[in-house]
């Protein structure tokens, strides 16, 4: 009889060798391990005002900060969780280094957000201390999870009910408490451990609503050190790098690639508030910018603006586009703006600690790519690709899901083991939900995705959440949501398609104001289409494909 044999998986790995990896440290030490040489170096710029802190200024004000989370009326422990509700600024650097020294963990989010989606954040992460700033004070809710007090600190004003990040949480440091504690734990209690959650962020992942994706200290620093650690670092950073910040340092890439591979190599950070083509090509010829982290959208903004030749851009050696597919042709335009650099692509994904995937032309000693490719699977790790149908794993050039390996990716989702299960199996693949393939030269190629997610100039739009809000409309029946592809600048749009209810006379502008009112800007549906009965598969579940064929068909005619 045959026997059947058990056919071996096709696992890719990194042209790189593996390297000894120290992930075992507490974050902001991995972090700060090169602090002693690059002590009186820049560490954070201040984009808008020229200001400069040292690396020893920064290493000393999260001390402080770290005193202060732990006193009263703060009295922040390990396990507790803090919320940065921010656009960049250095006290975003400073109270996420801080909770990692107090053994919390910081969930991020975007300070245009809406109450309603701010309050839920809150909630389901069980964060009681806020950081945050004017624009976001007056959406955050009264309370905290079960009702205790919110903290909240503010960054750039007084006011009533609020601590002042300098004046009250700062200044309420005695000088002698600031060197003293943390070293050696980080939470200050003697108890640490590599697998506690620091970061938090909020990602939909393959399907549903948001959830916390529960990054530890051991899945950053490996993610970190998969970057630009060993002898042949796959991004060449270096401490005379100057690395621009113009990303929100609230989403993962931002956070991970910009900030904490920044300063793990010494490097000085210039950070931006928010984005703005004028006033980042000026910071570039101001500081001699030698690095930009971007996403698509901005590097179309770029290839198509005519003030990149007004501008001396000739400081940037090395430009990172990530986030959302990039094609050849933007790719092309581009290069023809900034002949002296290096522009090349990372892919990666909240769950996945975020780095899956980077360009190998960005490694110290370099490797020749192709246009139009997502990189190679980081060092230390292991990334195949499976048919969705099967699970089997497939060969070279032929596209499938894509899935990875090691000790990078998430710890799982928060209070969430069901979503968990379907994302990381039982042989501890992360399940990606894009579609793509692995060529001759070890080169990740991009070309669907099988999740829900939408993606608005890189922005996750979570089509359940705007699924579950619609119905919530007394004159709407039923309804689904999906992306639809636009120009560059853009990406995706939400679109709607919406069953109404019987006798009802929705107008479109309706249901797009309806939701406008409750979300964030990114999140708005730009088109609804009216549509007698959402197509479902027996299990209930919305039939997205036959929704963007109807859109594609559409398109077309
Ligand atoms: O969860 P998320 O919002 O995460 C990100 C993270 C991107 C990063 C992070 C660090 C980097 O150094 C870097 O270069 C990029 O976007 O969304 C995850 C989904 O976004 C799509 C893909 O569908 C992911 O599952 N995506 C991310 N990067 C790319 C991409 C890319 N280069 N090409 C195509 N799609």
């Amino acid at each position: 009889a045959a026997v059947e044999e058990a056919s071996p998986e096709i696992i890719f790995r990194s042209k790189l060798p593996d390297i000894a990896i120290t992930n075992t440290l507490p974050l902001h030490r991995y972090c700060f391990e090169r602090l002693p040489e690059v002590a009186d170096r820049p560490c954070l710029i201040d984009g808008a005002t020229g200001t400069v802190r040292t690396y020893a200024e920064v290493d000393r004000l999260t001390r402080r900060l770290a005193a202060a989370l732990r006193r009263e009326p703060l009295g922040l422990r390990r396990g507790a969780v803090v919320m940065n509700l921010m656009l960049n600024s250095a006290e975003f650097v400073l109270s996420f280094f801080a909770a990692s020294r107090v053994g919390a963990a910081v969930t991020t989010a975007n300070p245009m957000s809406t109450p309603h989606e701010i309050a839920n954040q809150i909630a389901a992460s069980g964060a009681t201390v806020v950081f945050t700033e004017s624009m976001a004070v007056d959406k955050l809710p009264a309370s905290a999870k079960d009702g205790g007090a919110l903290t909240v600190v503010l960054i750039d004003a007084r006011r009533d009910g609020c601590l002042h990040f300098w004046d009250d949480v700062m200044a309420s440091v005695p000088d002698e408490e600031v060197a003293a504690g943390d070293e050696d734990s980080a939470s200050g209690d003697g108890e640490f451990d590599p697998d506690d959650v620091v970061a938090l962020p909020y990602s939909s992942g393959t399907t549903g609503l948001p959830k916390g994706v529960m990054l530890t200290h051991r899945s950053l620093s490996t993610s970190v050190a998969q970057q630009v650690d060993g002898d042949n670092p796959n991004i060449g950073f270096h401490s005379g790098d100057v690395i621009l910040c113009s990303l929100p340092m609230f989403h993962i890439y931002s956070l991970n690639t910009i900030m904490m591979c920044g300063l793990r190599v010494g490097a000085a950070i210039v950070v931006m508030r928010r984005f703005a083509l004028t006033a980042m090509m000026k910071l570039v010829e101001r500081h001699r910018i030698t690095i930009a982290p971007l996403v698509p959208p901005i590097v179309v903004d770029v290839a198509k603006s005519g003030e990149a030749a007004a501008h001396d851009l000739s400081s940037v050696r090395m430009v990172l586009s990530g986030a959302a597919p990039m094609g050849k042709d933007i790719e092309d335009a581009f290069m023809a703006k900034l002949p002296g650099a290096v522009l090349g692509q990372g892919y990666g994904m909240t769950e996945a600690g975020p780095v899956l995937s980077m360009c190998l032309a960005f490694a110290k000693e370099p490797f020749k790519v192709k246009s139009g490719a997502c990189g190679t699977v980081v060092r230390n790790a292991e990334l195949k690709i499976i048919d969705p149908n099967t699970g089997k794993s497939l060969g070279r050039n032929q596209p499938g899901e894509i899935c990875i390996r090691g000790q990078q990716i998430m710890k799982g989702y928060l209070n969430n083991p069901e979503a968990t299960k379907n994302t990381i199996d039982a042989d501890g693949w992360l399940h990606t939900g894009d579609v793509g393939f692995v060529d001759d030269d070890d080169e990740i190629f991009i070309v669907d995705r099988l999740k829900e997610i939408i993606k608005y100039r890189g922005f996750q739009v979570a089509p359940a959440e705007l699924e579950a809000l619609l119905i919530t409309h007394p004159s709407i029946a039923d309804a689904a949501v999906v992306g639809k592809q636009v120009e560059p600048e853009i990406g995706e749009i939400p679109v709607a398609f919406v069953a109404k209810a019987q006798g009802s006379e929705l107008s479109d502008d309706d249901v797009k104001q309806f939701v406008a009112k409750e979300v964030i800007y990114y999140k708005k549906v730009r088109e609804v289409i009216f549509i007698d009965k959402i197509p479902k598969a027996p299990s209930g579940k919305i039939l997205r494909k036959e929704l963007r064929k109807q859109l594609q068909e559409q398109q077309q005619a």
